[in-house]
């Protein structure tokens, strides 16, 4: 019956040898009284010895103090039976103990007392040898893979690892001599990506005995760190005077880190596990530079290797590949490499613009639009309007504006206060000579040559938006550069001065004039119709009130005038010094002038309202006036 059994405990020990039997004195009918035995077998290296009972029938007592078994392992105890147990018993309870350890001893001890009250068998068992796996022994730790044979095993590791001096652990070393290169790139094994378990490594960097070295790491830093904060992977470094470290967790060594050395070593080792990305040296930032019309997230000054940002164009720009003309999306991300550049790096350009439609408009009511309002983008990426005009429409500031528009009728003498906005238009010089000037349009305005003759490359100061000479609220505008007419004749003392011919000069301010409702540009007539006789105009002026004794206005005054023929003009006697050209137009009324101080003043027609303009050049009080025709064009250098 037992052969049967024993089949079934010897099949799955395929590699076990059966080496012999042991059993109790007298067995199977019954040991003596007072019997003993001792038996004891060794195991070879990488092998381990087994001992099974088939059968176990002993005298029972209180802690086996009367007949037993006991089974040693190396000496030590591991086993002591007595009593009746089943063959299952033997199987599940007692046979899995008893085992030699690799290559050492067991030992069997079997005594009886000096009496039985029944009959006991004894016991018998069978012993063998078989092969210790030690790739099933968790105390032998083969870091990678355990490979199990007769009477041994090996430990092998993956490809790029080699099995380290213990035999068991596989190591990546990485030793690498840097001596003499400041540049050379230091880094964790196979970084950015893991790095390996059981890494040795050790970077000797040197320079010369004069300098020292100074290491920036990377922002990305990750080096296993236990939630203690203890460093179970260290970067050290290794200067002459002491070690620097261990480094590990998320957070970089402060840098640059002064090692005070010219000549260090630089030593990164890693335990057998974890998952985590590494250390690497920056030798190059990478800068905020990338995609021209982009922004970056996040946005820094400067960006170290490992870095990565998200990369996102501009409104109404998609990324591009610079080789495919193919778009794919609004942003990309990138990261910074060692050598300082971006990768990858793509460009930001606007989409396929064709046939999309854009229309201009003025900011303010102050403009108005010259040429189209709405463009259609071409297939060469030109903006052309419906007329196929590809020069794009400008804004040009309405002339002639006025806020007030109430004209004077009245049949005063002399002149009229004006209000604010009334003449928008008028701008007021007090030195270095007094007199007045029209703006033309939000940059330029014209006033007569004799107003600031000498001054032609001064900054003089223009005032605007004003009405009462003696306050201080005014814009001030200033004049970049003045152009007098070339055929005025200049350097004639000014009182004693006849010849007015060409007396115009163009102003150009250092900045544009913010136009409103008081400030805002006169238009230059087109034609002469509005100076024929007879037709009725306004001047304005700060000069000398017609109704007073000469004295200088406060207030700027306008007051209406006709325009009187040539030949009425050359035969009033006060007029008879002047010389009077076909440049000028002649006007005037009894009581009502543009005088003195008065000059470079605008006359403008109708007489006020939407009105075109002339430019007061000179004038008598009570006398008639002569002011340059409209055949004296105006025009504003480009
Ligand atoms: C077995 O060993 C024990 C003690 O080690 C000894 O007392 C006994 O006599 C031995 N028996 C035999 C049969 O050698
Ligand atoms: C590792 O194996 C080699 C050759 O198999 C042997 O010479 C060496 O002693 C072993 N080292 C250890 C630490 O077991
Ligand atoms: C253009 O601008 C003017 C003044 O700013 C405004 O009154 C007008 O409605 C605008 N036109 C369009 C089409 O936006
Ligand atoms: C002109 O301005 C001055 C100074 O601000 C002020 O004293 C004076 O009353 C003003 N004149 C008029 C007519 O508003
Ligand atoms: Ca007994
Ligand atoms: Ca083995
Ligand atoms: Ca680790």
């Amino acid at each position: 019956m037992w052969r049967l059994s024993l089949l079934v405990v010897l099949s799955p020990l395929v590699s076990s040898t059966l080496l012999g039997w042991v059993e109790s004195p007298g067995y199977p009918k019954g040991y003596p009284s007072y019997a003993s035995l001792n038996w004891s077998r060794c195991a070879p290296k990488g092998h381990v010895l087994s001992i099974q009972l088939i059968h176990l029938d002993l005298e029972d007592s209180h802690e086996c103090e009367n007949d037993a078994v006991q089974v040693f392992s190396n000496g030590n105890l591991i086993s002591l039976l007595c009593g009746k147990r089943s063959y299952e018993e033997l199987q599940t309870a007692v046979n899995p103990q008893l085992w030699s350890v690799s290559g050492g001893c067991l030992s069997l001890h079997f005594h009886s007392d000096f009496s039985n009250h029944h009959r006991h068998s004894g016991f018998r068992g069978f012993y063998t040898l078989q092969d210790y796996d030690e790739c099933e022994d968790l105390d032998v730790r083969c870091t990678q893979f355990c490979h199990n044979f007769i009477g041994g095993y090996y430990c092998s590791c993956n490809h790029g690892y080699h099995l380290d001096t213990d035999n068991h652990t596989c190591t990546v070393s990485c030793a690498e001599d840097l001596s003499g290169q400041t540049e050379g790139s230091v880094s964790s094994p196979s970084w950015p990506g893991l790095y390996p378990e059981n890494s040795h490594c050790v970077h000797s960097l040197s320079v010369d005995p004069k300098l020292q070295l100074q290491l920036t790491f990377s922002k990305a830093f990750d080096v296993e760190q236990s939630p203690d904060g203890d460093c179970l992977d260290s970067l050290r470094i290794e200067t002459h005077s002491g070690t620097l470290g261990p480094f590990c967790g998320s957070t970089p060594p402060a840098s640059p880190l002064r090692t005070h050395s010219h000549q260090i070593k630089i030593h990164f080792e890693t335990d057998g596990y974890g998952a985590n990305h590494g250390f690497s040296r920056s030798n190059k930032v990478c800068l905020p530079t990338i995609s021209p019309l982009s922004s970056l997230t996040p946005h820094k000054a400067e960006y170290s290797p490992g870095e990565k940002v998200t990369v996102t164009c501009d409104t109404g720009h998609y990324v591009s590949m610079p080789d495919r003309k193919q778009k794919i999306g609004k942003e990309y991300e990138t990261t910074c490499q060692s050598t300082g550049d971006w990768k990858p790096q793509y460009i930001c350009q606007p989409p396929d613009l064709y046939k999309s439609q854009i229309t201009f408009n003025c900011s303010s009511s102050y403009y108005y639009l010259k040429g189209k309002d709405t463009y259609t983008c071409g297939t060469d990426g030109e903006w052309i309007s419906s007329d196929n005009d590809i020069e794009l429409p400008k804004c040009i500031a309405v002339c002639g504006k006025t806020q007030k528009s109430s004209v004077s009728t009245g049949k005063i003498l002399g002149g009229e206060d004006a209000e604010l906005g009334q003449i928008p238009w008028y701008l007021l010089i007090k030195r270095p000579r007094r007199g007045g000037a029209s703006l033309i349009n939000d940059r330029w305005a014209v006033t007569a040559a004799h107003v600031v003759e000498g001054f032609e490359n001064s900054p003089l100061l223009w005032l605007g938006s004003i009405v009462n000479g003696s306050s201080n609220q005014y814009v001030s505008l200033q004049s970049e550069k003045i152009i007098i007419h070339p055929n005025y004749i200049k350097g004639l003392a000014a009182d004693r001065r006849t010849n007015f011919d060409n007396d115009i000069a163009l102003i150009r301010f250092s900045s544009r004039v913010e136009l409103g409702p008081n400030i805002s540009p006169i238009c230059l007539s087109e034609n002469s119709r509005e100076v024929q006789e007879g037709n009725v105009g306004t001047i304005a002026g700060f000069g000398v009130e017609s109704t007073k004794k000469r004295a200088v206005s406060r207030i700027l005054q306008h007051a209406p005038i006709n325009v009187i023929s040539e030949q009425r003009c050359r035969d009033t006697p006060r007029n008879g010094a002047m010389r009077y050209t076909s440049n000028m137009f002649c006007a005037g009324a009894e009581g009502k002038d543009s005088c003195e101080k008065d000059s470079g003043g605008p006359f403008f027609a109708p007489p006020l309202g939407r009105g075109r303009g002339r430019i007061s050049s000179w004038g008598l009080c009570l006398g008639a006036r002569l002011v340059p025709k409209p055949s004296t064009e105006v025009t504003t250098p480009k």
